[in-house]
């Protein structure tokens, strides 16, 4: 996509009904694949992205998503008064057009949403209280959304989490070598295609009919949760992926970066350890609010989902690093390698708890 000056990203900025007269935009958040700006006006402040319609190549679909699930919870929440509401759910305002997104003269996409005030995000968890916050809020969105028909919503990704899929793309990215890169990552090929079948169970049981596909989040990183002052739950964001899916992806993405003590890129991998009672807390707040809906079968789909998504994500950066750092943003020349390394540091250290990790998530069902 274009590079953007401030006068593109002011102008705009100015076609979206907001109160107040512009007083700054600045940069935030650590998305990889939107830009995301904060306008500050005289009355409040706002989020503003442009949406990458290399990834998002049907953005009228987005937002149309969006825009159906942001209604349905909503209207679950009515109840709670339109000040909880606002401040629990995310709230997109129209162009002055009245429609969702603006497309500007370069064919850039943009929206416009609340920026919730007094939240905060984390990339590393601190505590089992926000751990615990973090698989409630999973766990609750899953649930409100639960009786909303998944063929509502376009599958904005297709295969998203297809491993089968995911593997395809790192097979062609070999044979094409378009970076020059195989050669040097061979010992992390060898790595993963000795687990490959393994990772295959959540597919094989979808395809047997053993899960059922409910509408998911597709992008639970912790830092997709904003909790308040105090820890607790505020609001679930990124609904970009919000398609159906299956709950032990959600579950696992989840936990890939819930119980890492360091953040998903660190390049020392000694420091990538896993900390146990953090997933305990997850996997209590969560089953707290999905134990009433999950099937049998879901449940026990959930361990599969914590080893799947680490290497999936593995998988996909290392499919990007060699196709030469097309998909994801990067901050420095190897850094999708060192992602790669950093999430099958997660994949060893999971092997060496199996065990542990599936007497907890036993324990966590039945509590
Ligand atoms: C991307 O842009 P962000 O940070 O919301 C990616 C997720 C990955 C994540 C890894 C559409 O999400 O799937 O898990 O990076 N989103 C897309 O941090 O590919
Ligand atoms: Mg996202």
């Amino acid at each position: 996509m274009s590079e953007l000056n401030n006068n593109n990203i002011l102008s705009a900025a100015s076609h979206f009904d907001i109160e107040g007269d512009i007083m700054y935009i600045e940069r935030f958040g650590s998305g990889h694949i939107n830009d995301t700006y904060r306008v500050k006006t005289a009355v409040r402040s706002y989020l503003f992205q442009r949406i990458n319609d290399q990834v998002f190549t049907d953005v009228a679909g987005l937002m149309e998503n969006t825009r159906v699930v942001l209604h349905h919870l909503k209207q679950k929440l009515a109840h709670l008064g339109r000040e909880k509401v606002e401040k629990s759910t995310l709230t997109l305002i129209p162009t002055d057009e009245g429609k969702w997104y603006y497309q500007d003269e370069s064919d850039c996409f943009w929206r416009m949403l609340i920026l919730l005030e007094g939240t905060k995000s984390y990339d590393i968890v601190e505590t089992e209280a926000q751990a615990y916050a973090g698989g409630k809020a999973f766990g609750e969105f899953q649930k409100q959304l639960s009786d909303l028909e998944p063929g509502k919503l376009v599958e904005i990704l297709p295969n998203f989490h297809n491993i089968d899929f995911r593997m395809g793309n790192l097979r062609n990215a070999i044979k094409d070598n378009v970076a020059g890169r195989v050669e040097e990552v061979q010992d992390i090929l060898h790595y993963i295609l000795q687990r490959e079948e393994r990772m295959r169970t959540i597919l094989w049981m979808g395809n047997n009919g053993d899960l059922p596909l409910r509408i998911t989040h597709n992008d639970t990183k912790f830092n997709n949760v904003l909790l308040d002052e105090h820890d607790r739950v505020q609001c679930v964001i990124d609904l970009d992926t919000v398609m159906p899916g299956y709950v032990a992806y959600d579950f696992g993405d989840a936990i890939r970066t819930i119980i890492n003590s360091a953040a998903e890129d660190e390049p020392d991998t000694s420091k990538i350890i896993l900390n146990i009672p953090l997933f305990r807390a997850y996997a209590q707040g969560y089953m707290s609010e999905a134990s009433v809906f999950l099937t049998e079968k879901e449940m026990t789909s959930l361990l599969h989902g914590v080893f799947l998504l680490p290497f999936m994500q593995a998988v996909r950066f290392l499919t990007d690093y060699l196709n030469g750092d097309t998909y994801y943003k990067i901050h420095y020349p190897t850094h999708n390698l060192v992602r790669t390394r950093a999430q099958l540091k997660l994949v060893q250290e999971m092997e060496l708890y199996q065990e542990e990790l599936t007497t907890i998530l036993e324990e966590s069902v039945h509590v």
